[in-house]
């Protein structure tokens, strides 16, 4: 997806041009993969740009850091006004927003101990992830013959740059065999997530979601639809699901702050009822949240100023 440059990014403290942006080619991290980084989504409301669960994103990122052993420079409420000033600085009413944090120019080597952590903001217009006609359509997911990281190999709870090759071999492979996205499956066989996005399956009226212990992201849309259910009465459980259960379920959605939430209409050929009564409601509701539409919500916006 092609990038529409805004005025700034925030870079060690300061905003600089956005062509100014630049690092060395020995950047760290670019050589080994060692960076972190967030996905989050500015809102257009009446109030100006309200940045969904931004203290929730910037204290994954900084979790992110901790997990790997990499000295984080800034507090949560460092980053949370970063991200805000950079927000502002754009001038555009929603934008989807990157934190990255980086060992950058100066060390080489695999000790990261003598590195030091750069960290940067970019924001940019970004429309729909997964397709403009994701919810209403749905996706096609394929069952990825690429396994999702274990534990003990890439901790999947970091968003580290570097976990995202194993994503980006899912992806590109669903998409060259003509399916949208990779359901991805941990070691022991149980579903991990997608390549970008938590999934959510509806199984005998119960709307469930593989764990951060099957190699899921702890994801902060799968945790808003979570909340977003239960509100709306229905049943939800943070549980293992098998292929099978794909195979058999009453409704599959996937949820990601670049996806927001997609239906599934298919897994490996075989259809899905889509888009889900449950799917269509839950989709609904978070739209409006996200927008500040819904006072039951309003505080998972945080305005940029
Ligand atoms: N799992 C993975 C692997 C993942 O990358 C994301 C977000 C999620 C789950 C959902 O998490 P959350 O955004 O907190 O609800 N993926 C980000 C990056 C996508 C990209 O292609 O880059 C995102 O959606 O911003």
């Amino acid at each position: 997806m092609p990038i529409t440059p805004t005025p700034k990014i925030w870079m060690n403290g300061s905003l600089v041009d956005w062509d100014k942006a630049q690092v060395h080619v020995l950047t760290h991290s670019l050589h080994y993969g060692t960076g972190i980084f967030e996905g989050i989504r500015a809102y257009e409301t009446a109030k100006g740009p309200a940045i969904f669960r931004l203290t929730e994103h910037m204290t994954r990122f900084v979790n992110s850091a901790k997990i790997l052993g990499m000295p984080m420079p800034y507090s949560v409420p460092e980053l949370v006004q970063a991200v805000k000033d950079t927000v502002r600085s754009t001038g555009l009413p929603a934008c989807y927003v990157r934190p990255l944090g980086y060992y950058g120019y100066g060390e080489m080597g695999l000790n990261t101990m003598p590195c030091k952590t750069d960290v940067a903001i970019a924001c940019w217009p970004w429309g729909a992830y997964l397709g403009d006609d994701a919810l209403d359509k749905g996706v096609r997911l394929k069952t990825s013959s690429w396994t999702r990281h274990d534990h003990n190999i890439m901790p999947p709870a970091s968003k580290t740059t570097g976990n995202y090759v194993n994503s980006s071999l899912a992806k590109v492979e669903a998409l060259r065999a003509g399916y949208d996205e990779a359901v991805m499956l941990a070691p022991n066989g149980l579903i991990a997530e997608c390549s970008g996005e938590n999934i959510f399956v509806v199984r005998n009226d119960v709307i469930i979601t593989p764990p951060l212990s099957a190699g899921a992201l702890e994801g902060i849309t799968q945790n808003s639809v979570m909340t977003i259910a239960r509100d709306l009465g229905y049943d939800v459980r943070v549980d293992n699901l098998a292929r099978s259960d794909l195979y058999v379920a009453e409704e599959i959605f996937v949820c990601g702050t670049a996806a927001e939430i997609g239906s599934v209409n298919s897994v490996d050929d075989r259809p899905v009822p889509c888009p889900g009564p449950k799917t269509r409601i839950l989709a609904e509701t978070f739209a409006k949240a996200a927008r500040m539409q819904d006072s039951r919500y309003a505080h998972w916006c945080e305005l940029a100023g």
